[in-house]
């Protein structure tokens, strides 16, 4: 599917810094150094059964950092996208509120479309359904099960977790603690005749009443996990530089996917880093679609809310950290746009390159944007306090700003 229209990132004097980020895998803050000039990246897209919250918006813009990050630093960016367009979420939301699941996946996918373009946020290369990728997912299950890491149970086919001994490694988790998140998170623990309770599905075959496809598996659908990685290695190969996504996919998505890649192909590591973005709450509770505490981006946008705005008050938090959105992070927001804007207006100012330098320390340093915006801050301080004379300041400014945070003043 086509994904939206790309912003424009305008170039900076000098270079960046290569990227150091934290790796759920290793648990620790590492530099990750692209093979060659094209780093890559794959960030799980959304479930199209409801609109884009600021949940959401901050994964994403998580993963624009990293790009721009990147971008700076020299490399090309090839970024890899998918949208879950067929799973359980979407097709009971269908069924609940009597709506077709293809016009419901096409139309909550347009409206991210166009969040994702008012926040400026670089769109992927190939933005990708699942839908569209079953025709990867057959042959990698196929191979999945003549390796006899996959098996058949009344129709529908599992992923052995036992066939990969380095099943836990991504997120760190024991057997045991896997258990109730497997639960929570899709997963079918209490099934009948599974090897392992923690086996995950590949393959579905069809269920009344549910969209089915006809295969050499059978007639049936993909499991969540797989449609990641048939799609990641179509268009990225093994050992991309970074999987992504928020923190509630560490474990059992990103694990399952590593193992599914890792013993289907025979090759490791599926990614060089996987990093996570935390959790945004609503009224104490992870903003979740499942439970209906969302503040939308299209609905604050509808309101009359500035883009750029919603942008900053995400970069006020550091992407690791879970954070709870309340009304003052909005105009928090509002005003110090305000101040940049008023700042980068005056003909002249304050000379910018130590801002630059400092901006681009602080993001290269594991994402930290909060640190990022004290730079221009400052900057934007001593332009009020006492001006400058250096013409090319202003400039400067608002191009590194929307370099860097896809801000545009
Ligand atoms: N389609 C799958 C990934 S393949 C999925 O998880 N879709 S989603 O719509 O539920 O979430 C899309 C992205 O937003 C995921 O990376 C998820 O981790 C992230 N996300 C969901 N809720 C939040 C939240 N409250 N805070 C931060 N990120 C979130
Ligand atoms: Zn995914």
């Amino acid at each position: 599917m086509h994904a939206w229209p790309a912003s424009e990132v305008p170039a900076l004097p000098g270079q960046g810094l290569p990227l150091r980020v934290f790796d759920t895998a290793t648990s620790s803050v590492r530099a990750i150094v692209p093979e060659g000039p094209t780093a890559r990246l794959y960030v799980c897209g959304i479930t199209p059964y409801d609109a884009t919250h600021l949940g959401h918006a901050a994964t994403y813009n998580t993963f624009d950092l990293v790009q721009r990050v990147w971008k700076d630093a020299g490399h090309d960016v090839l970024y890899v996208q998918n949208v879950t367009d067929v799973d359980d979420p979407l097709l009971e939301r269908a069924v609940a509120t009597g709506q077709d699941w293809t016009e419901l996946a096409a139309r909550e996918t347009a409206l991210f479309r166009e969040d994702m373009t008012a926040l400026r946020m670089l769109p992927p290369a190939h933005y990708v359904g699942a839908v569209e990728s079953i025709p990867w997912i057959v042959p990698l299950v196929k191979q999945l099960l003549a390796t006899g890491a996959a098996y058949e149970l009344d129709g529908d086919i599992y992923f052995s977790v036992d066939a990969d001994p380095r099943f836990g490694e991504v997120s760190g988790l024991g057997r045991d603690a896997m258990m109730p998140v497997f639960a929570e998170r899709g997963g079918d623990p209490q099934r009948p005749g599974k090897k392992h309770p923690l086996d995950a599905l590949l393959w579905l075959s069809a269920r009344p009443g549910e969209p089915a496809w006809d295969t050499e598996l059978g007639h049936g659908r993909p499991g969540w996990h797989i449609e990641c990685v048939a799609i990641a290695l179509k268009y990225l190969g093994m050992s991309f530089d970074i999987q992504g996504g928020g923190s509630d996919l560490s474990f059992p998505h990103h694990e399952m996917g590593a193992a599914h890649a890792q013993v289907a192909t025979g090759e490791h590591p599926y990614a060089q880093a996987y990093v996570h973005a935390g959790m945004v709450a609503l009224d104490g509770h992870k903003m979740s679609k499942s439970r209906g505490n969302l503040v939308f981006v299209s609905k604050l946008r509808r309101e009359g809310v500035d883009p750029a705005a919603i942008r900053l008050a995400l970069l006020a938090h550091h992407y690791r950290s879970d954070w709870e959105w309340t009304e003052q992070d909005l105009a928090q927001a509002e005003k110090r746009l305000a101040l940049w804007r008023a700042a980068v207006s005056r003909p002249d100012g304050p000379p910018a390159e130590g801002m630059l330098a400092e901006m681009r320390a602080a993001l290269a340093e594991d994402l930290d944007a909060p640190g990022a915006l004290e730079a221009v801050d400052r900057w934007a301080a001593a332009q009020a306090a006492d001006g400058g004379e250096d013409i090319g300041a202003p400039g400067l400014v608002s191009r590194a700003v929307d370099a860097l945070l896809g801000v545009a003043l």
